[in-house]
């Protein structure tokens, strides 16, 4: 049960969703409503500059960018609407992501956007950066992400004992 769509995911082109899928998947986990939708800063503006500026007002909350190349998506989008907008640098072109990275982490003074690692980890940490930021006004969702580090804890947890086991089998 994912409930009302909270968190736009705006890609530059249908090439980006395979990396972006990361944040549908988390925000899913997370029980947190996410829409996907195509609209490039270059290529098609008109519809970007429509998309950021009914995003508010339709119950969004949080916006994720993912772009590649000279990525001005996030950008444009932050400087369209008071939401927090977060980006993420996707590996498009032979610069590897870092030329998006730089594009989208380097706005100027005054409108920001949330940058994220390259590729399918900022996908992800995009994901959960939302749902932190809409968990400041839900305690439920605060729980879930509560119970998400739990998790990963836990599973760290289960590495150590398992290096430590295996350390233990090179003693004997
Ligand atoms: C950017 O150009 C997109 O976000 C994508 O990462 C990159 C390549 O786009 P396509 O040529 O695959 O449509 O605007």
């Amino acid at each position: 049960m994912k409930g009302p769509v909270r968190v736009g995911i705006v890609l530059g082109s249908d090439s980006d969703l395979e990396i972006m899928r990361e944040a549908v998947k988390v925000l899913d986990a997370l029980q947190v409503g996410s829409e996907v939708v195509v609209a490039s800063a270059h290529r098609t503006p008109a519809r970007a500059q429509e998309y950021a500026t009914t995003a508010q007002a339709r119950g969004l909350g949080v916006l994720i960018a993912g772009a590649g190349g000279a990525a001005a998506l996030p950008g444009f989008l932050a400087s369209l609407t008071p939401l927090p907008v977060i980006g993420v640098p996707i590996d498009a072109t032979p610069l590897g992501g870092l030329d998006a990275l730089l594009s989208i982490a380097q706005m100027p003074k005054g409108v920001p956007v949330a940058t994220v690692a390259i590729g399918q980890w900022g996908a992800a940490n995009a994901g959960i950066l939302a749902a932190q930021i809409l968990a400041t006004g839900d305690p439920a969702l605060g729980g879930r992400l509560a119970a998400y580090r739990k998790k990963l804890a836990a599973e760290v947890d289960e590495r150590a004992r398992r290096v430590a086991e295996k350390l233990k089998g090179l003693g004997d």
